[in-house]
């Protein structure tokens, strides 16, 4: 092993290689998973500064036969961005990679390195007079190589897609070590297999994304936020229905919140001030974007709340009046994975359901977890536009929540499952499947498609040395 790293210093330089031989390295924040569920332990962390090096660096490990885990931000919820604890395997982050190499306005599109942090894609897609529209609260530290390599969603896919929708081309290092360049900004090319889309969502286990061509679309004039109590889930799809008909492409944000969930946020960010959760079982948020004016935004933002009103769907509502406030509803939204971690550990379940089956399916999934464990907590919000439910769980709140977590979690997860299954949803929306959801995958995706992924898997990484023990 002391000879691949010393290969490996003298690819990327001594000051990107960290072990546990030095005991001045601190290898905590690659080796942790972001909830803090498992800490695995590296044989080194290694951080190319470009293309070719990380080419090297998966040759070297593929010669030595060393298992590779691909790193960008860590902030992946299903363990799949840190390294197992058997001490072999080298975390690769891509940190260092994090350029933004052209803009091309009249083609609507950027291309940046991997490891560029999600926000300052954004930036630099705003400074050229563009909106990149992937957000999610993770977006201060996530990098655009991680959001591709788990096809992540967030707060904008009712109107933009997923990251999948937004890319046109990646330039991937193969688990070989030869450099793929696919940075194609065609919206356009029927030449075969889209091998750009195999790499989407793959987690790191069929290569490295080293670049990514995405979209660019342009600015909204005016950005107008929204949010309502609604009593039921029913309403709350109703009036999801109501807003696609009123505003249409304007539409760019439906969130859907319960009351337990906001809770959390007031209880433990009070400086948050969290509007009328304590009025009704849900909230919601919705943002509609504008081409023309911020007048016109207003006007037919306040004509879907007053037809919402008269049908008897929201019983109130408030439009923000400036951008500061604005933002503070989105925070109040993106802060409820941070109090829900605050709150203590707990069990996350990403799926999706058709948009018109959530309420019967919250009905019966909190009705049959209720009966199996009393006292249980039901932390539930997500992206109703999109048929995606954070349907998670928090431990009773007596008792020890490790306990509660060794106990229950497999139970939890099999009610919960069984039922995603049952109406026709999925296991993972937009967060991938890690090493966490991969037991379930087997039960829950259909033999055949398992063993094409299987193929697929093998035709690139015959030697299965890319993120072993993640997806499959
Ligand atoms: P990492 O966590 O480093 O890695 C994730 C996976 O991708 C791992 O399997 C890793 O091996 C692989 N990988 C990383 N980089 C590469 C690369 N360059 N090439 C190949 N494989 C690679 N997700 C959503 O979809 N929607 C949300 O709304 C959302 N909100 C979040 C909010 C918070 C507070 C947090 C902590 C997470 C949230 N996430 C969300 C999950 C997570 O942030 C996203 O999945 C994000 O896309 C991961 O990016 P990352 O750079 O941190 O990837
Ligand atoms: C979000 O939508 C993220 O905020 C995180 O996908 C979801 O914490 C979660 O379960
Ligand atoms: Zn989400």
């Amino acid at each position: 092993m002391q000879d691949l790293i010393d290969q490996l210093r003298r690819i990327v330089g001594d000051t990107n290689v960290f072990t546990h031989d030095d005991p001045e390295a601190d290898l905590g924040a690659w080796e942790q998973d972001w909830r803090k569920r498992t800490r695995g332990r590296a044989l080194a962390v290694v951080r190319p500064g470009s293309t070719r090096q990380v080419a090297e660096v998966v040759q070297a490990c593929a010669a030595a036969g060393t298992s590779i885990v691909p790193q960008g931000g860590n902030t992946g919820l299903v363990v799949g961005s840190i390294p197992n604890d058997s001490g072999t395997q080298v975390v690769l982050s891509l940190q260092r990679m994090s350029a933004v190499r052209n803009v091309d306005p009249g083609n609507s599109t950027i291309t940046v390195e991997a490891g560029c942090i999600l926000q300052n894609l954004q930036d630099a897609a705003e400074k050229a007079g563009f909106l990149f529209p992937l957000s999610l609260g993770a977006e201060g530290s996530c990098t655009i190589g991680g959001n591709l390599a788990t096809n992540a969603g967030g707060t904008q896919v009712v109107r933009y897609g997923n990251a999948r929708e937004l890319c046109l081309g990646v330039e991937v290092v193969t688990a070989q070590g030869e450099i793929w360049d696919g940075l194609s900004g065609l919206r356009k090319d029927n030449t075969g297999y889209d091998l750009r889309d195999l790499f989407i969502g793959s987690e790191g286990t069929l290569g490295i994304i080293t670049a990514a061509t995405v979209k660019l679309f342009p600015q909204p004039a005016a950005q107008l936020t929204a949010w309502a109590p609604v009593a039921s889930l029913d309403d709350a799809v109703k009036l999801l229905v109501l807003a696609h008909q009123r505003l249409g492409a304007g539409l760019t944000g439906f969130e859907v919140m319960g009351q337990f969930a906001l809770s959390l946020v007031d209880k433990h960010y009070p400086q948050l001030r969290v509007p009328m959760w304590k009025d009704a079982p849900w909230c919601v948020l919705l943002e509609n974007s504008d081409s023309e004016s911020e007048d016109h935004a207003r006007s037919q933002f306040e004509s879907l709340l007053e037809a919402a009103l008269e049908q008897g769907l929201v019983s109130d509502a408030v439009v923000a009046e400036n951008i500061a406030q604005a933002h503070n509803l989105w925070h109040v939204r993106e802060s409820i994975t941070l109090a829900q971690a605050e709150e203590g550990l707990n069990i996350k379940h990403d799926i999706s359901i058709p948009v018109s089956r959530i309420p019967e399916f919250v009905r019966q999934t909190d009705a049959a977890l209720a009966a199996a464990i009393p006292g249980v907590r039901f932390v539930n919000f997500g992206h109703l536009g999109d048929g995606n439910l954070h349907y998670n769980i928090q431990a009773p709140a007596e008792g020890d929540p490790k306990a509660f977590l060794r106990e229950q979690e497999e139970h939890v997860n099999t009610i919960v499952y069984d039922a995603v299954q049952q109406f026709d949803g999925s296991i993972s929306a937009e967060h991938g499947v890690g090493e966490l959801k991969r037991h379930k995958l087997v039960k829950h995706k259909s033999p055949v498609a398992l063993s094409m992924m299987r193929a697929i898997k093998t035709a690139l990484d015959p030697q299965g040395l890319m993120n072993p023990g993640r997806v499959l």
